[in-house]
């Protein structure tokens, strides 16, 4: 890709105009953030620019999560908050956001450099004329970070892209507001694209050819950072040159076609199907292509046996084989040479799962066992689907779904209140597709007043809350249901579109299957967002939490 760097060579570009014009040429044309005055300039910059449109969110955290829905399907976005009490509401989103591998750039207007250097006592401050507190906490949820002046900017925008590029995490910008406005000085920079060392990649490619070679059995296991760098086509071309079984975990739900041939079904230790189970916990050789995530979540407490001495861990940035770590590999390169490769054998074809069979009469209440199906039916090729922590993925993942419906969800840092925004990240950043956020009532409490930025900005999503009467997954992760603090404000639901200004949104809250069913047509149907309030049992729960349910020893630890 040849990016077109903003000119510099003129006092006409100013500090905060370049910014935003380096970072359209990333490919972002959306900015997400609150406003606030020492962020003006950059407000300013975005509201200005032919490039990139500022969205507005109701409060930083929202916009911090809508950005990183947005980076997931572009490769990456902007957020722009204030300084300390802007972007400390943000650091929850965006250290998410750098443990799940999403690019997001972090710009925040810091008081003038003036007064900065004049110690004065400043609003948004402790009071103590000091002004690196919150630099430090910001640069914490972020892989890299700058304190932009006119002299540095055009140099430090560079090494931030190419370092947050090579990570695949966000990037902290600061910038006094002062500075902000002042022309950039030029300097002659060109993009940096990370690349492997050829040598290093060679040399890769040999160890791996060989491990392959001596394998009786090779499985494929495809990491969450395929779809974060966008590399899902790469990878099914080089597990297809490979022939072998692939397998994945909820973290990679439909990263590939869930009816490929080669599909051998999702991993989730004990709780996987056998066949799965034994193809990759027997497998003499696992590649994994990205850095797979084995946590607690991924393996259902640990319960799995898989040898580590078996893996090839190939990384963002680096190949890994037993204590052996090649630098500077990167992971698309790869794929490329393993999809070179000719398959020594007929490839692995495994028996496609269909979809589970919708089942329940009109009448009857609905329960998880007829709700996930009932998903299952109503997703399709160019859906988006955003999937919140809680009962509701762990209902979801587990259930086959159509070819070319796409999954997020936040697994690992696992964020309640994260779906509902990064679905309205999801929907700007891909109008072509629909986006369908499935959300418990619980987590969306945290973030449901984003639901009017979806309407105000034409973001026509397709809501689905589960209301429970409370936090399911956490009445399954405890001995006693019943604690006080799992209970919630009954909010009337279905209402809340109308509240925040989606006027014209179809809504409806269904207590039976045969309701439900028909929400779904209408939702499918209308032309603008849709949102479904469902109506499930206080303890229904699906299989995956009923298993986490009898495991809690293993997910704690003993009681000492
Ligand atoms: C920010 C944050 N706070 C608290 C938690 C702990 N937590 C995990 S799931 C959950 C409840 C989810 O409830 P709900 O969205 O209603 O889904 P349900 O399981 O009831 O379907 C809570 C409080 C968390 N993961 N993140
Ligand atoms: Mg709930």
């Amino acid at each position: 890709m040849t990016k077109q760097l903003p000119k510099t060579d003129t006092s006409a570009v100013n500090v905060a105009d370049y910014i935003v014009e380096r970072l359209a040429a990333e490919g972002i044309d959306h900015c997400f953030g609150v406003a606030g005055d020492y962020v003006f300039p950059i407000c300013d910059a975005v509201d200005s620019s032919a490039k990139v449109k500022w969205i507005g969110c109701a409060n930083e955290l929202n916009a911090s999560y809508a950005a990183d829905g947005y980076a997931r399907i572009r490769g990456a976005a902007m957020l722009a908050t204030t300084y300390g009490v802007g972007e400390l509401s943000a650091i929850n989103g965006v250290m998410g956001a750098k443990a799940e591998r999403s690019l997001v750039f972090h710009v925040v207007g810091m008081p003038s450099y003036q007064h900065q250097r004049l110690h004065k006592i400043a609003h948004h401050t402790l009071g103590d004329g000091v002004f690196g507190n919150f630099v430090e906490l910001s640069a914490g949820a972020a892989c890299c970070h700058a304190v932009i002046n006119p002299e540095n900017c055009v140099v430090e925008m560079e090494r931030i892209i190419a370092e947050a590029r090579r990570n695949h995490q966000p990037a902290y910008i600061a910038v006094p507001s002062d500075y902000a406005l002042s022309p950039v000085v030029s300097a002659d920079v060109k993009p940096i694209v990370p690349r492997s060392n050829e040598a290093a990649l060679q040399k890769a490619m040999a160890i791996i050819a060989e491990r392959i070679n001596k394998a009786k059995s090779i499985v494929a296991f495809p990491a969450f950072t395929i779809s974060r760098l966008g590399l899902q086509k790469e990878a099914q071309k080089a597990i297809e040159a490979l022939g072998c079984p692939f397998v994945t975990t909820l973290m990679e739900k439909c990263v590939i076609g869930e009816s490929h041939p080669q599909f051998a079904g999702m991993y989730a230790g004990a709780v996987s199907e056998p066949k799965t189970r034994q193809i990759i916990e027997g497998a003499d050789l696992v590649l994994d292509l990205g850095g797979v995530n084995l946590n607690d979540i991924t393996t259902a407490a640990y319960s799995g046996q898989l040898d580590l001495s078996r893996f090839v861990t190939v990384g963002l940035d680096d190949v890994r084989i037993g204590d052996q770590v090649i630098a500077n590999v990167r992971l698309e390169d790869v794929l490329s040479e393993l999809a070179k490769l000719k398959p020594s054998s007929a490839p692995y074809k495994g028996k496609p799962q269909g979809l589970a069979p919708v089942n329940g009469r009109p009448s009857d209440k609905i329960t998880m066992a007829a709700l996930y199906p009932r998903y299952a039916a109503f997703l399709r090729a160019g859906d988006t689907v955003v999937l919140e922590t809680g009962s509701s993925s762990l209902g979801v993942t587990p259930t086959i779904l159509p070819d070319g419906v796409r999954v997020e969800a936040q697994v690992l840092w696992g964020s309640i209140g994260w779906a509902t925004p990064a679905a309205f990240g999801v929907a700007l950043a891909d109008p072509s597709r629909r986006t369908i956020l499935i959300t418990g009532e619980g987590s969306h409490q945290l973030t449901a007043n984003d639901v009017g930025a979806m309407g105000r900005f034409g973001a026509n999503v397709i809501v689905f809350v589960l209301n429970n009467s409370g936090y399911l997954i956490e009445r399954a992760l405890e001995e006693n249901p019943d604690w006080t603090y799992n209970d919630l404000a009954p909010w009337n639901y279905a209402e809340l579109p109308k509240a925040l200004g989606c006027a014209n949104w179809y809504t409806a809250r269904v207590t039976t299957l045969g309701e439900l069913d028909e929400a779904m047509k209408a939702a499918r149907a209308s032309q603008t967002g849709a949102y479904i309030e469902i109506i499930g049992g206080k303890m229904d729960m699906p299989p995956a939490l009923a298993f986490a349910h009898g495991q809690l020893k293993a997910m704690y630890g003993d009681t000492p």
